[in-house]
């Protein structure tokens, strides 16, 4: 391929002076390339070539057993000075770090192939999207990243002789996890990892281009890097409302993104369309509405509980060119899950590659083991998914795994107290990050993994998109929870398609259909606004979901909200002197409602 970037040229000669590869491979995008580094990923045990004909250009790989998700202890922030990364990240100084990975990555390439990847986040071309060049020496990562984003030849005509592109340098190195780093240059444009060859780690346009160093750019620029899915709400008009939602990790933005209504809603012609699964970069639009665009081309899905009724559509987009990572393989090159389907099989390789007993208690599939799917394949795909302006957003929900305390759902008050309600967020831990499962922590916005930048000061950035135009043409913003667990664990509310019902009640709130209740957290929905005819939910095997339990659902408990005040101001001085004093005021605020409400 022939570049004239001079910078991109300079960095390229950078790395390979550091890291002596034996060649360098600059990634064309094309399919004859990609099919012979399938084919070498395979003959050097990178891969496996699964079932071409129940599985056409499938391919299953496993990560080394101690790298099988994101690493947060080890990412880093490495701004020039502590303070811009803030309490809530990793920080180290960045001559430090590039010195630290320069011992770590020095000919580690040695005797291998370097990989150059030219890919944009979001549509080639458009003046939305941003571009980086990511070197690897994984065939794996390549092959993601040719899913997950738009790579080759036009990412390196589009960018022409502009310096403005993230460089992104990878070394698998020895998988060694204490030598494993994550670091983000938000200053310089610029990402190093070693030593982990796992997903979010390594695909370096995802969370650490796409939301780490863009929340940064966002920043300085004026516009929002977001962990959020993006979807299209069809009523049986034809009209398509966009809403934008922030959920953790491994929380449901995958699920809620891929919906299908309930048979009810659905034979009315009701209906749900992708526009993404994790990422949105939002923008105000010349008409003043707020835009979200998705820059991924691909979805890096949580495999386990996805199946046919769960979610058929994330399924099928798994049908074709889809990468598997740390499931189980069958001996006829297909692959399972935990949740796939009631029949594990007794044949099967678990995920580290050894014959699996599906009795043995031990887990075929990690419970972070992902598929690479190509978004086209999804089968309710927008039509708007690649509009480079993006969809206009009605709505912005918030929302995490809480076994008490969160409604099922409740809005703001108006955008400031809907920032707010973004910042309180909580939830509980997932095995997409190393550490503790199911522990509470306060992850604002779902970004407390991915801010590239203080909280604070990221809260301000909220509260000031918002005076970027008219309150009218806000989204509004709401908060839900789908994991409320009753006494004996099991979850109150159905989830998955039946949650089409709540968003139901937050587009017939943005269009001023119905009214609320007034509480002392903000609006919650008369029982009777959320829809449950045809509701059909075994909570347990002699309890069947009713009027009663959604009432319950809907409860605002005082004494558990108190508690909640507490561990927010806590959480709030953490950040420290940053957080906005509006965000305090509404904490404030929440807590006089709270204690009047208990008095009465
Ligand atoms: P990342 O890709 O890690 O950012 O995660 P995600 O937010 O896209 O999560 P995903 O949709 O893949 O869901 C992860 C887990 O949550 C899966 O095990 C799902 O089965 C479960 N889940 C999703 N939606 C619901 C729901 O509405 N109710 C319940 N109970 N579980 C859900
Ligand atoms: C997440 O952990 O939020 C993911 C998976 O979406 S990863 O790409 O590993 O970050
Ligand atoms: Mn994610």
């Amino acid at each position: 391929m022939d570049c004239q970037n001079a910078m991109v040229n300079q960095f390229i000669k950078e790395a390979a002076e550091l890291l002596q590869p034996e060649r360098i491979v600059w990634i064309d995008g094309s399919e004859q390339q990609t099919e012979e580094l399938r084919r070498l990923g395979c003959e050097r045990g990178e891969m496996i070539r699964l079932n071409q004909e129940k599985l056409p250009n499938c391919y299953y790989h496993r990560t080394a057993v101690n790298d099988v998700s994101r690493v947060e202890d080890r990412t880093f922030i490495c701004s020039r000075e502590k303070k811009h990364a803030g309490a809530t990240n990793n920080w180290m100084e960045p001559r430090r770090a590039y010195a630290l990975t320069d011992g770590i990555m020095r000919g580690r390439m040695k005797g291998r192939t370097m990989y150059v990847i030219p890919f944009s986040m979001g549509v080639v071309s458009s003046p939305f999207s941003k571009i980086g060049i990511e070197l690897t020496d994984s065939i794996y990562v390549v092959l993601n990243m040719l899913i997950m984003t738009r790579c080759g030849e036009q990412v390196i005509r589009a960018l022409g002789d502009s310096n403005d592109f993230v460089r992104g340098l990878h070394a698998l190195c020895d998988i060694d996890e204490q030598k494993r780093y994550i670091l983000q240059f938000p200053e310089d444009n610029a990402i190093r990892s070693c030593n982990s060859g796992y997903g979010g780690n390594v695909l370096l346009g995802k969370k650490c281009f796409a939301l780490r160093i863009a929340s940064y750019q966002g920043w300085k620029e004026g516009w929002m890097a977001e962990h959020m899915l993006i979807l299209g709400l069809e009523n049986p008009a034809g009209d398509v409302r966009y809403i934008a939602a922030a959920f953790p990790s491994a929380c449901g933005k995958t699920n809620l993104a891929m919906l299908i209504p309930p048979e009810g809603y659905r034979i009315k012609g009701y209906r749900v369309w992708t526009v993404g699964d994790d990422i949105a970069w939002i923008r105000v639009g010349p008409d003043g509405r707020f835009y979200a665009q998705n820059p991924e081309a691909g979805f890096f899905g949580v495999a386990p509980g996805t199946n046919e009724k769960s979610n058929p559509n994330a399924l099928a987009c798994t049908n074709e060119g889809t990468i598997f990572t740390n499931v189980a393989l069958k001996p006829d090159g297909t692959v399972w899950w935990e949740g796939l389907d009631k029949n594990p099989p007794r044949d099967a390789l678990d995920w580290t590659g050894k014959p699996w007993d599906p009795d043995s208690g031990v887990k075929g599939a990690h419970p972070n083991s992902r598929f690479t799917a190509p978004a086209r394949n999804c089968p309710c795909i927008s039509p708007e998914w690649e509009n480079p302006a993006g969809v206009p957003l009605e709505a912005i929900i918030f929302g995490g795994r809480r076994a008490k305390t969160a409604p099922l759902v409740y809005q703001s008050r108006d955008w400031d107290h809907g920032v707010f309600v973004g910042s309180i967020m909580a939830s509980e831990t997932t095995a997409a990050a190393t550490g503790a499962v199911g522990v509470p922590r306060r992850d604002p916005m779902s970004m407390l993994p991915f801010c590239g930048y203080d909280m604070g000061d990221y809260f301000q950035h909220w509260l000031d998109m918002g005076k970027m135009t008219t309150d009218d043409k806000l989204p509004k913003i709401f908060n839900v929870n789908w994991f409320r667990l009753d006494d004996k664990g099991n979850f109150i509310w159905p989830g998955f398609g039946e949650n089409f019902r709540v968003l139901q009640w937050i587009i017939a709130r943005c269009l001023g259909e119905v009214d609320a209740v007034e509480t002392p957290i903000g609006w919650v929905p008369y029982p009777e606004d959320i829809h449950i005819e045809g509701l059909d939910y075994q909570i347990c095997p002699n309890h069947r979901f009713g009027e009663e339990d959604l009432r319950r659902l809907l409860t605002i408990e005082n004494s558990l909200w108190l508690d909640e005040v507490a561990d927010i101001r806590a959480f709030y001085a953490k950040i420290g002197k940053t957080v906005p004093a509006k965000l305090i005021k509404e904490l404030n605020k929440m807590e006089a409602r709270l204690r009047e409400d208990a008095k009465a």
